[in-house]
């Protein structure tokens, strides 16, 4: 008789808050589970970095001297959800209690808060402080907000942690480099080749495992090499500090065919498990910019994807959720174009973003934004298949930080939370930031017609098609009063070429 802690998949932190004051006679479980792997069908590549890494984790536990029931995915008694080897597990083991620390997904936290009222042992459900910013302090900060903006959350958050402050003032006198980080690359630069970490034989047994039970899912299995363990994460993140963060900046916003990394520091699925922790991450940039290895521009705009996108986005899915999981506000209709899964299509940026993440189940943040996001909310995808999408392909993908992104800020689902207007670009954006046009089939010039690149043909009809909901938003002032210089006739007739685009792409009404 003891205490039962529950380790989920993503809890893989030796801080953690259901573990923190451990005894003698208490269980550590963790299991892995079928439901967690296919409420959405993930990538094979998210299915073998969470489960190889609970297993290197739970070995780490032993070797501490705890005690771990670790229930395999193959074991036959398995149940196939967290909740069901809770159950199983309290049972057994005679527990007299059930400590665990709050889940990630609204979704699980529902389906543990619902097993609580029926088990027969309390349930102490602890905080997830594995955040720099606690949902609490996050609601208080939002509490006398009409609206809620990350620049303004940003600042607090450089404030409260004196990260890059000189005083009370922001380092180099500017709360942020954002226009130093916008440069295409040119053709001569050379990109740095990255670390990786091919699979070891107790990786390479869940490989076999997912391939066999998974094999349907989306993605390549073969050329799985993210850091699995605690050691594995410090030693990419160091390689990201030394070598790669001092063109993180410059380079930041920019795209080039085949070439999937480029200066990203590729840390989210590492912290995303717990095997990294956010604010130490932050002051070893901060660290490297006082040194003088980085310079300003690429070490504040990386602290501020995680001081300020990563907590502000926990913070507002945890305010809003589960409303936030039912916004359209675009009455988006359409459905998920086929090529989005096969990658086949004669658009370059999209093929490109489509391949590289089945082979490596990521794109950078640019892709996600402005290529796959930016097209299907031009299409009017419906966001439950938008949201799908980015949760199966990517290894970092978790409801709390995915939904936000992709309902908020690509969309525009959330109708102005996350971001204060939709980021809907034409196909001159990608051009300026990539070297994808010159090898594309479509013509970026082109407006109108089959020839005509698809981000031109939907960009106007897109606005003219949403206007009752974005005409009033002042920072589309310039693209409306444009708009409205037009006739009607040439206003509807955008609508029309971006109807033909729809079709050609085969984005259908939903059924
Ligand atoms: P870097 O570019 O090196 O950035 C450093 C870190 O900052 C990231 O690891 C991440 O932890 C954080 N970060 C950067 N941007 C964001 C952001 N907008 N929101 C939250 N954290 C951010 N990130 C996820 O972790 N999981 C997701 O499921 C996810 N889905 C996304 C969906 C869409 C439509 C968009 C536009 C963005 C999404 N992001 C998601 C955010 C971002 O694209 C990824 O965090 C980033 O690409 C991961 O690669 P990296 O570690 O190389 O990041
Ligand atoms: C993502 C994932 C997967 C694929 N499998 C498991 C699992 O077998 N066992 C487990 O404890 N966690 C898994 N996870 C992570 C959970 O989905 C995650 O903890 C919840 O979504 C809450 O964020
Ligand atoms: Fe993408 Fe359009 Fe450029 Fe083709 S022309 S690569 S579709 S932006």
């Amino acid at each position: 008789m003891g205490a039962l802690r529950l380790v989920l998949g993503d809890q893989l932190s030796d801080g953690l808050s259901a573990l923190s004051d451990i005894r003698d006679g208490d269980v550590i479980l963790m299991a892995e589970v079928a439901e967690e792997a296919t409420y959405v069908r993930h990538h094979k590549q998210k299915i073998v970095l969470v489960l190889a890494a609970m297993r290197a984790f739970a070995e780490c536990l032993r070797t501490s001297g705890h005690t771990v029931r670790y229930v395999t995915l193959d074991d036959a008694a398995n149940s196939g959800s967290i909740a069901g080897e809770v159950r199983r597990a309290v049972k057994d083991l005679e527990s007299d209690r059930l400590i665990r620390t709050r889940c990630g997904e609204w979704r699980l936290e529902e389906a543990l808060n619902a097993l609580a009222n029926t088990l027969d042992v309390p349930v102490e459900t602890r905080e997830d402080d594995r955040f720099i910013c606690s949902a609490d302090r996050f609601r208080d900060w939002a509490s006398d907000r009409r609206q809620l903006r990350m620049e303004y959350f940003y600042r607090e958050m450089r404030r409260d942690t004196g990260l890059l402050m000189d005083g009370d003032q922001p380092e180099g006198g500017a709360w942020n480099y954002d226009v130093e980080n916008r440069k295409k690359l040119p053709a001569e630069q050379a990109i740095p080749p990255r670390k990786r970490f091919p699979p070891d034989a107790s990786t390479k047994e869940v490989m076999a495992l997912v391939g066999d039970r998974f094999a349907d899912h989306f993605g390549d299995l073969d050329g799985f090499d993210w850091p699995v363990t605690r050691e594995q994460a410090g030693e990419a993140l160091d390689h990201f500090i030394d070598d790669i963060l001092p063109g993180f900046g410059d380079w930041q916003d920019a795209m080039a065919n085949g070439e999937a990394f480029l200066w990203h520091s590729l840390v989210s699925t590492s912290l995303n498990l717990g095997l990294l922790d956010p604010l130490e991450i932050c002051q070893r940039a901060e660290q490297a910019y006082r040194n003088g290895s980085a310079p300003l521009n690429a070490v504040e705009g990386f602290i501020r994807q995680i001081l300020g996108w990563r907590e502000f986005v926990r913070g507002v899915y945890w305010l809003k959720v589960p409303e936030y999981r039912k916004r359209n506000a675009l009455d988006a209709d359409r459905s998920l174009p086929w090529f989005y899964w096969s990658g086949e299509t004669d658009m370059a940026c999209v093929a490109d973003v489509v391949e590289q993440t089945r082979t490596h189940a990521y794109a950078h943040h640019i892709q996600r934004l402005m290529v796959t996001g930016n097209l299907a909310m031009l299409l009017g995808v419906h966001p439950d298949e938008v949201d799908d999408w980015y949760m199966v392909v990517f290894a970092d993908a978790y409801e709390w930080v995915e939904m936000p992104n992709t309902r908020g800020m690509a969309t525009y689902a959330d109708g102005g939370i996350v971001g204060s207007k939709p980021y809907a670009a034409s196909g001159a954006y990608i051009d300026r930031m990539s070297d994808y046009c010159a090898g594309c089939a479509y013509d970026v010039k082109e407006k109108t017609g089959e020839k005509a690149c698809p981000f031109n043909r939907l960009y106007w009809g897109f606005l003219e098609r949403n206007r009752k909901v974005l005409r009033d938003n002042p920072r589309l002032a310039m693209p409306y009063r444009t708009l409205d210089k037009w006739p009607e006739e040439r206003r509807a007739a955008l609508v029309d070429e971006a109807e033909a685009c729809r079709k050609a792409l085969g984005a259908t009404v939903r059924a």
